[in-house]
């Protein structure tokens, strides 16, 4: 039986990238504070009460990769402040340093978004993430993002806790489709998170018999010169990320890329100035 290892945060980003680097996801069971998580949940749990579950795309093939009873949004930097404190964990950010610095001057938010597998749901099929990205996504290609699945609810097997095939990010074949007995699933207690690599296998499992509603925080690094799956800056209000770190306000995409930089090299800006400073909202530094 295939399964995902286990650590503690206090095993520190090292004992991470180890494990990432030979099945490419991973368990930190204590990851978020319980403070954080429940204030989280609150604000979250309020908001998914009047979301509807599925997507109105057109596309078959976006609803069945949404989930037909699945709640999906993001903006959660507007819906939640302690958000803020997860998008920002030195844990997590020291992990997207190590992957994504290799690659890239910098790296932002891919994406903050909820998914709240609902009863009845069928299992999502399973992919790469790094697939938003195809050139990207092939055996030999630099990690293009890294994501962590947070369970915000108990994730067990029925409710639906994400599917893996771990190391399926070193296979030589990515068209290849993996064995049954090569899938395990995240199982682990709310506050734990699955950090995994963009190229690894994986998908949200069915919630076929419980009567629960699984809440998935998903949240998303990618590099910086990548195009991000979330409009962050289109989401949040200058008034709502002023207060914020540098550091906070690039990952929502309110800063431009290469700010300090050294080099001419600038992407993300307005008049080819940083973000507020192009928007004339703060002076020049
Ligand atoms: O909800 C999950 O467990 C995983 C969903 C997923 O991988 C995705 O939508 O990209
Ligand atoms: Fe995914």
């Amino acid at each position: 039986m295939v399964a995902l290892q286990q650590i503690s945060k206090s095993d520190g980003v090292d004992a991470v990238l180890e494990v990432l680097a030979s099945d490419g996801g991973v368990i930190v069971r204590d990851f978020l504070p319980s403070a954080t998580l429940q204030r989280f949940r609150t604000d979250m749990e309020a908001h998914a009460s009047g979301h509807r579950a599925g997507s109105v795309a057109s596309s078959d093939a976006v609803q069945r990769f949404w989930g037909r009873t699945t709640k999906r949004f993001t903006r959660l930097a507007h819906r939640s402040p302690a958000f803020i404190d997860i998008l920002t964990d030195p844990f997590y950010l020291g992990v997207a340093d190590a992957m994504l610095l290799p690659w890239g001057e910098d790296y932002w938010m891919n994406t903050g978004q909820m998914m709240i597998v609902g009863p009845g749901e069928r299992a999502q099929w399973i992919h790469r993430d790094a697939d938003n990205w195809p050139t990207l996504c092939r055996p030999d290609s630099p990690e293009a993002t890294v994501s962590c699945m947070f369970a915000i609810s108990d994730f067990t097997a029925e409710a639906g806790a994400t599917r893996v095939v771990p190391g399926s990010h070193r296979w030589d074949d990515y068209s290849r489709q993996p064995q049954p007995d090569e899938i395990c699933q995240a199982v682990m207690p709310a506050g734990s998170g699955m950090i995994y690599t963009g190229r690894v296998l994986h998908g949200a499992g069915a919630n076929a018999t419980t009567d629960e509603w699984r809440y998935g925080l998903h949240l998303s690094y990618v590099l910086g010169w990548l195009t991000p799956e979330e409009a962050g800056p289109l989401g949040t209000s200058w008034s709502e990320v002023e207060h914020l770190s540098p550091t906070a306000q690039r990952l929502l995409g309110w800063r431009c890329s290469g700010v300090n930089s050294q080099y001419a090299a600038r992407l993300w800006t307005v008049d080819y100035e940083d973000v507020p400073v192009g928007l004339g909202i703060e002076s020049h530094p």
